[in-house]
C-alpha cells in the first residue's frame, strides 16, 4: 500500500507505526476542537458587547451593559435627566434653558430674568437662581399631604449675614432653605422647622438636597445621607399661594448659586 507520508516508525523499521498515525490524529482533533473553542468564546464575547452596544446606543459598555468609565476619579458619566412619569409627581424641572413643568400638572414656572449655567451632569444646563424670580402659579396640584422635594443645587456663596435663601418655598404649605450657616431648613407652615447641623452644604460643589415629610415624620437628605429627622403634627394647609424657587416667598432673598433637576412629590422618594 503506498505511503503518502512518510512517518518516523518504531526503532529499527521503515514502516509507520500505525499507534503513531491514531496519536497524531488524536492530538490534531485535540487542536483543532480547543482552537475552536477558543474562536467560540472569544468570538462570542465581542458579538455580545456590540448587541449591548446595539442595543443601548452607547459607544462603550461594559459587561453590564454600563458606560466605562475613562477612568479619572470624579468623572464618571452622567445619564441625562428625564422626569419620570408618574402621577405623584406635581412638579418637575430640567431645566434645560427653559423653566417648563416636566410633569403633567403643568406647574411651568414664570421667571423674571432667567439665565442658565452649566448643569450638574456637566453637559445641560442649570437654573442661575442669583437675581430675579421664578414663580408657579397657585394650583391644587400643589395641594398634597406628603411630599419629597428633591434638587441639585451649587451656591456660588452661601447666604451671608444670618440669612436664609430660598430653594423651593411654597409659603402657605411647605418650604426649603439653606441658611449662612451652611445649614438646611425644612417647615410645614403650622409645624416647627427642622434644621440640620451646620456645614452639611458648601459653596462651589453641586450637592443633591432632598426633604421629605410623611405626614408625620420629615426628614433632610444630602447626597442621599440623612442628615436631620424629626416628628412633626402638624398638616400641611392647602389654602397656600404658588411656589416660587430659588428665592423666599415673599421676602425674596435669592439663593446665589444654580439650581438644576428640580422635584416635587406628593409621596415619598429616594431622596
Ligand atoms: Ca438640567
Amino acid at each position: 500500500m503506498p505511503r503518502l507520508f512518510h512517518l518516523p516508525g518504531s526503532a529499527g523499521s521503515k514502516v509507520p507505526d500505525e499507534n503513531l498515525w491514531l496519536q497524531y490524529g488524536f492530538c490534531a482533533c485535540v487542536q483543532w476542537a480547543m482552537r475552536s473553542w477558543l474562536l467560540v468564546v472569544v468570538l462570542g464575547g465581542c458579538g455580545f458587547d456590540l448587541r449591548l452596544a446595539a442595543a443601548t446606543g452607547d459607544a462603550a459598555l461594559d459587561g453590564e451593559g454600563l458606560p466605562i468609565s475613562d477612568g479619572s476619579p470624579g468623572t464618571e458619566p452622567v445619564a441625562a435627566f428625564v422626569c419620570p412619569t408618574d402621577a405623584a409627581l406635581r412638579a418637575c424641572y430640567a431645566f434645560e434653558n427653559t423653566t417648563s413643568d416636566g410633569s403633567s400638572s403643568n406647574n411651568d414656572a414664570v421667571a423674571t430674568s432667567a439665565s442658565y449655567a452649566t448643569g450638574r451632569d456637566g453637559s445641560g444646563k442649570a437654573l442661575v437662581t442669583t437675581a430675579g424670580t421664578i414663580s408657579v402659579g397657585n394650583t391644587t396640584s400643589l395641594d398634597i399631604a406628603a411630599f419629597t422635594i428633591k434638587l441639585w443645587i451649587r451656591a456660588n456663596v452661601l447666604p451671608t449675614g444670618g440669612a436664609r435663601a430660598g430653594l423651593v418655598d411654597s409659603g402657605g404649605r411647605f418650604r426649603l432653605f439653606v441658611q449662612s450657616d451652611g445649614a438646611l431648613r425644612c417647615a410645614i407652615t403650622g409645624g416647627t422647622d427642622l434644621t440640620s447641623g451646620t456645614n452639611v452644604v458648601d459653596a462651589n460643589a453641586w450637592r443633591r438636597v432632598a426633604c421629605t415629610f410623611t405626614g408625620t415624620q420629615m426628614r433632610i437628605y444630602v447626597d442621599g445621607t440623612m442628615v436631620a429627622s424629626s416628628n412633626v403634627a402638624s398638616t400641611i394647609p392647602t389654602t397656600g399661594g404658588g411656589m416660587v424657587i430659588g428665592h423666599n416667598n415673599p421676602s425674596g432673598e435669592n439663593f446665589n448659586g444654580a439650581i438644576d433637576e428640580l422635584q416635587l412629590w406628593s409621596s415619598i422618594v429616594a431622596p
